[in-house]
């Protein structure tokens, strides 16, 4: 069989950097099968290396870059990867998804996946180059923002070379730091920046120059060409070119569903000013994109005046939402600041703006102090305060030691109901979709494997044109086939899938490039299969390290249920709490979960998780049969 196996190459690079040691593990055919790569591999070795209870933060916890089959090679949008952790925002299983050059160049470099271990004594990085990995001296890169490091990394190895690194939020262990790349791709919401921060590793830098595997390279080039040809022929495609993902800000307005002063509304006054037609024609200077890709997304937009003149910054819908409407702001060459200087630092933007529009409430209701934040007193829609706000964060000074910790530990600190308006779920911020008006939506964030993050199911497109107000089982089934699409399919095989989210690339085209690249072909129930054996075994992970469970953990923030719209055309919707955990019962049954959201023995022993059942026994923690 052995002979016979393509599409991985089957090695895992391991760097320990407490030992200044690399080596390479192989995987057998049945792990790479079983978990296809990205996420799959992630949670695998979590499960099975990570000691439980490890410190998020401390050498011993495991960051993760994984590809997938398919990820680089000739086809739609193929160059991305996994970045995953245990969170030091939310205490369980973390990942994000960056495109990159760095995923084409680690699989050209002989690997299905990079794991680091440990803790350099000094700033370091590491150089992979092909076989030769080098673990080198960073002191002089510590510090540098995103744009400094990389322009300086390019000058050293080249516009080949892949890159990853953190800037100074990482390396200040700001819980929501992402891993950066190009200057602004990022990945790693649940602080997969701050994991690498405390590892003291400033970037790595990746050079391959050996073959992709494929079982059959001509039919992959084949599949992949017919692919890229069906992208450019969808209706939506001039559409997605001009404003990519802030095309869908008006609608978010029209349906109110667009984040304002922390998640209070879903409509907001500026909202036509910062829009994507108003991107696309007055700030759009040039668009770039991850590698493989014929529908580049990345819009870059350029501030025209005030503080910010002159600045660029790429313009996703969720950038804007959180740190425009979401803190009130209705400028976009104030918003492209703000990106700019979330991007060169390293902050998750989402997690950003809700924190800073979280602190602007809780010093509005008097629970925080600005003395407590050196004088700077946030305030919705004054762009200064938050450009001050983010460097109190950033330092860690007075409140911003708390406020770096996310918007869960913030709330629990400040106590007095504060938790009601810290808009995240296990810990994680919520992106930006406001749920009054969308049961689908607050359950897909509820349900999330990560926290509050759409990508696993962006509900609330469909849930719109099914009606905010049907709440029955097939909103669940529909959310649940989301999530393993998503979640399972495009976080495993590892390419974008916005091909499919956005200009509706068939389906069907995935499992034929995975049978063109690795000779096996998995039908949809066979994947779905795998996408819930990743999605239960990531809900042990978390469960093993709380020690517990219970439904509370899957339930949105309370003021999505207590505090109805004031203004727009669904003034006065909101969630109900019955109805909410309607959705959710249905949704564990489905799972095959019990009503505390804890897998069922009988589930997991149908998925082939047995043995990681008895672990969970033999820790006292009792399944429901
Ligand atoms: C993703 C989250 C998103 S989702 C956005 S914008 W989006 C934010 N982008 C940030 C940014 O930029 N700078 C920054 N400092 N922080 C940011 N945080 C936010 O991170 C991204 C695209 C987008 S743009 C989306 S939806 C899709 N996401 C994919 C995914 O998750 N999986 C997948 N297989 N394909 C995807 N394709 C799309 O990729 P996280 P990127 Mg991202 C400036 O990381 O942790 O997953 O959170 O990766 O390379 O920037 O591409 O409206
Ligand atoms: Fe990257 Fe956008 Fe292309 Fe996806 S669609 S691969 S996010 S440029």
């Amino acid at each position: 069989m052995d002979n016979e196996f393509y599409g991985w190459h089957r090695k895992i690079l391991w760097v320990d950097l407490s030992r200044g040691k690399h080596w390479v593990e192989e995987i057998t055919p049945d792990f790479a099968l079983q978990w296809i790569g990205g996420r799959g591999f992630a949670i695998r070795i979590l499960w099975d290396r990570l000691e439980p209870g490890t410190d998020p933060l401390s050498p011993d916890n495991l960051l993760i870059f994984a590809v997938g089959p398919l990820t680089g090679l000739p086809l739609p949008s193929s160059g991305k990867l996994v970045v995953a952790s245990k969170s030091p925002l939310t205490g369980g299983y973390g990942d994000g998804n960056v495109g990159t050059k760095a995923s084409v160049q680690l699989r050209k470099a002989g690997y299905d996946a990079l794991v680091v271990t440990g803790k350099a004594e000094k700033p370091s990085y590491i150089v992979i180059n092909n076989n030769e990995v080098e673990i080198k001296d960073a002191s002089d890169l510590w510090g540098l923002d995103s744009e400094e490091l990389d322009n300086e990394l390019t000058g050293r190895y080249g516009r080949k070379a892949g890159m990853l690194y953190i800037g100074p939020a990482g390396e200040n262990l700001v819980r929501f730091a992402v891993v950066m790349s190009e200057k602004d791709r990022a990945g790693g919401r649940p602080g997969m920046g701050a994991v690498m921060g405390s590892k003291n590793l400033k970037a790595i830098v990746v050079v391959g120059d050996g073959d992709m595997p494929s079982k059959d390279p001509d039919k992959v080039r084949e599949i992949g060409k017919e692919a890229y040809s069906d992208v450019k022929k969808s209706p939506n495609y001039d559409h997605w070119m001009r404003e990519g993902t802030m095309g869908i800000l008006a609608w978010c307005q029209e349906m109110s569903v667009l984040p304002t002063y922390n998640f209070r509304e879903g409509v907001f006054e500026g909202a036509d000013k910062i829009n994507g037609a108003v991107m696309a024609d007055l700030f759009k200077v040039f668009q770039k994109g991850c590698p493989q890709c014929n529908m580049v997304c990345g819009n870059v937009g350029e501030a025209k005046e005030g503080r910010f003149q002159g600045i660029k910054a790429e313009l996703d819908y969720e950038n804007v939402g959180m740190l425009g409407p979401n803190l009130g702001i209705d400028d976009l060459n104030d918003i492209i600041g703000l990106v700019k200087m979330a991007d060169n630092l390293g902050f998750d933007t989402i997690s950003l703006g809700s924190t800073m529009a979280f602190a602007t409430e809780a010093v509005e209701k008097g629970l925080l102090d600005p003395k407590d934040l050196n004088g700077v007193k946030p305030r919705w829609g004054d762009t200064d305060s938050y450009v001050n706000l983010m460097e109190i964060i950033l330092k860690g000074e007075g409140f911003g030691s708390i406020l770096k910790l996310g918007t869960k530990l913030a709330a629990i600190k400040l106590g007095d109901g504060a938790i009601d308006f810290a808009m995240q779920v296990k810990g994680l911020e919520v992106s930006a979709y406001d749920a009054h008006v969308a049961h689908g939506m607050a359950l897909a964030f509820g349900t999330s494997p990560i926290g509050a993050h759409h990508k696993d199911a962006w509900y609330i497109y469909r849930e719109a044109l099914r009606g905010f107000d049907v709440n029955d089982r097939k909103k669940v089934e529909e959310i649940i086939e989301l999530q393993r699409i998503r979640g399972g399919l495009f976080e495993t095989f590892v390419t974008c899938r916005l091909p499919f989210v956005e200009v509706g690339l068939n389906l069907d085209y995935y499992p034929k490039l995975l049978e063109a690249a690795t000779g096996h072909y998995l039908d949809m129930n066979r994947l779905f299969n795998m996408a819930d054996r990743i999605y239960d075994l990531i809900r042990l992970f978390w469960v093993r390290e709380f020690g517990w469970w219970d439904r509370k953990m899957d339930t949105p923030p309370m003021r999505w249920f207590k505090e109805p719209l004031t203004t727009g055309p669904r003034k006065g919707a909101h969630l109900d709490i019955n109805v909410y955990n309607q959705l959710l019962d249905w949704y564990y049954e489905i799972r095959g979960w019990d009503r505390n959201g804890i897998p069922r023995k009988s589930t997991l022993e149908a998925r082939g998780l047995a043995n990681e059942a008895k672990m969970l026994e033999d820790m006292g923690i009792k399944l429901t049969p």
